[in-house]
């Protein structure tokens, strides 16, 4: 059974990246970081592994969506596996709104009319089905003991208990338009939202017993944007020069009390 919280152990480092949307180069980059850390180190990517530019966004480049590349989508897929392989337990994905689009969330269209049918064309029936049943197992949310809680998207989720985020089905709003969507419970705000209120992400934390929350889904030029107290919003990739993308490394046996605990050019690191 699969759980949609994943519980990470008090020791080891964390390394934390966003939105990679089919960029295989920068997920090597992170993943170079990951290793380099040892044995008891975790990844955690947040969500929109895949779905990068279509062929006339390349050629024609606009400068909003940083250092160019090409979408990897289906290698970027196989390059978690493997990963995963090589370090079991220890490299995670949690849904993304662009990811959970091939399970029966809304239909992204950032790059294509329907960014699932072109990506899933690409990988064939079988590669298909692989894709689907690996996207099916990412988690909802990650829970670090060091106070991290990382999510897709802004966790403005009134939650009671975290039971409420198992056994939420994939597939029941097909024909969903975004708009409904992300009022829909639970899935709708973890998936697609921007922005959360103060308060509604102070008693989510508190609810998972975490001190910050840690997303990606917007994209922040300047590479992270601290809101409120406990909300840091990261882009490791997507839309980014290479020299503003960042990610995230803290010490799971640490501490993090707020937002600012995650510190520039310490927990908030350059990717390259
Ligand atoms: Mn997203």
């Amino acid at each position: 059974m699969r759980s949609s919280v994943l519980r990470l152990p008090a020791k080891g480092t964390l390394v934390i990246g966003t939105d990679l949307q089919g960029n295989l180069r920068d997920f090597e980059q992170l993943h170079r970081r990951f290793t380099a850390l040892g044995s008891d180190a975790h990844l955690v990517l947040t969500g929109d592994l895949v779905h990068g530019p279509d062929e006339e966004t390349v050629k024609q480049w606009p400068d909003f969506l940083g250092t160019p590349y090409r979408d990897e989508s289906p290698a970027l897929i196989d390059a978690l596996v493997e990963a995963q392989r090589a370090a079991p337990g220890r490299v995670h994905c949690l849904m993304g709104n662009h990811d959970h689009s091939h399970l029966g969330g809304p239909v992204t269209q950032k790059f294509h009319d329907d960014e699932p049918a072109t990506l899933e064309a690409a990988l064939g029936e079988e590669g298909t089905a692989r894709w689907r049943a690996l996207a099916a197992g990412f988690p909802l949310v990650a829970i670090a003991p060091c106070g991290v809680v990382m999510s897709h998207a802004a966790p403005g989720l009134e939650l009671d208990t975290p039971e409420q985020l198992e056994g939420v089905p994939w597939d029941a709003y097909r024909g969903d338009s975004i708009e409904v969507f992300i009022r829909r419970p639970i899935l709708g705000p973890l998936l697609w939202a921007r922005s959360a209120k103060d308060e509604v992400v102070a008693s989510f934390l508190r609810v998972l017993g975490g001190t910050v929350a840690v997303f990606g889904h917007d994209v922040v030029r300047e590479g992270f944007v601290r809101d409120g107290a406990q909300q840091v919003c990261v882009s490791t990739s997507f839309g980014l020069l290479d020299e503003d993308k960042v990610f995230v490394q803290v010490e799971l046996a640490g501490r993090y009390a707020d937002a600012a605990a995650l510190r520039e050019g310490e927990e908030l690191r350059k990717l390259y």
